[in-house]
């Protein structure tokens, strides 16, 4: 039998929970996660190794309509990641209506024929005879190859759904090494954890005017790694609730990164946070590539 392998992109609208399947296939916090939506802005790589066979998820930014320079980058690299892949994995949320997008993302999938798969998540929430109304009306929505409903925070249905994606996978490369479980750096799942507990610690606009960079990592001999990191907001008053009264926000946001950070890296981490304005970013295409969107 020869390897089998496949490049699987997960799309959907927001908040679905798209990154917290690609965690669950993959057994280990590598997306950051959280109830807000457009959480994720980059493409992540997930590498799921197999017994002869290999899948690499792609995650990807929740499509929707988009309001500001940010948030076209963030679909746009959703949109590009259908031409990528071999198999599309669609997610949609059970007792959510998401008719527009879906009309949207659909009539993006007629152009690009790739195998695609549905996946109804939180399954968890509703009621099971809920499903099979939902189940056939999305199948009048688009043909697709498979409709598989899941819980991708308790595990429910995610073998299954693995199953229908692995017996479509094609004969071809190890495309990754088997220690490898992702392609980005640890400086971006630095900078990515820390701006998950800005959506955990924050309100309003605040996540969404907020950006991560990691301006230095050491490590030094005693096990002890040293993190600098700048979070870059829009204005002066963003700064302010950022920082908090004595510092006590910055703070809860650098106590609730650092042991997940620890866990991460196995090692123990010293983190120094800084907040800087830098005016209008999300809508400025140079502050966003500088930004790393
Ligand atoms: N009850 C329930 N909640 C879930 C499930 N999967 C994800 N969630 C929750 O849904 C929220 C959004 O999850 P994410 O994984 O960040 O969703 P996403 O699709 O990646 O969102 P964006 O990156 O913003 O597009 C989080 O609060 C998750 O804990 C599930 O199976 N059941
Ligand atoms: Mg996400």
């Amino acid at each position: 039998m020869s390897f089998l392998s496949g490049f699987i992109a997960i799309i959907g609208p927001p908040n679905v929970g798209k990154s917290t399947l690609l965690n669950r296939i993959l057994g280990t916090k590598l997306a950051i996660v959280s109830p807000k939506p457009q959480t994720t802005r980059n493409r992540i790589l997930g590498i799921h190794h197999g017994d002869g066979f290999q899948m690499v998820f792609m995650d990807t930014p929740g499509i929707h309509k988009t309001r500001t320079s940010l948030h076209e980058s963030m679909v746009q690299s959703a949109l590009a990641a259908f031409h990528e892949v071999d198999i599309l994995l669609l997610m949609i949320e059970m007792g959510r209506v998401h008719d527009q997008e879906i009309r949207s993302i659909t009539a993006n999938l007629k152009r690009v024929k790739r195998p695609c798969i549905l996946a109804i998540n939180k399954i968890d929430k509703g009621p099971k005879d809920q499903l099979l109304p939902i189940i056939a009306s999305y199948s009048q929505e688009y043909p697709f190859d498979e409709i598989v409903p899941i819980s991708a925070l308790r595990g429910d249905g995610v073998d299954t759904l693995l199953e229908a994606l692995k017996s479509r996978l094609e004969p071809g490369p190890r495309f990754f090494p088997e220690d490898m479980t992702t392609d980005v750096s640890e400086a971006f799942i630095i900078s990515e954890i820390i701006r998950e507990k800005i959506y955990l610690h924050t309100k309003k606009e605040l996540p969404y005017s907020s950006a991560v960079t990691v301006d230095r990592m050491e490590n030094s001999n005693n096990n002890l790694l040293s993190i600098s990191a700048r979070i870059h907001v829009e204005t002066d008053s963003q700064k302010r609730i950022l920082i908090g009264r004595g510092g006590r926000m910055i703070k809860a946001i650098g106590r609730s990164a650092r042991p997940e950070l620890e866990k991460i890296f196995g090692v123990r981490v010293y983190l120094d946070l800084m907040v800087r304005v830098e005016k209008n970013w999300s809508r400025d295409t140079r502050a966003l590539r500088r930004l790393g969107y």
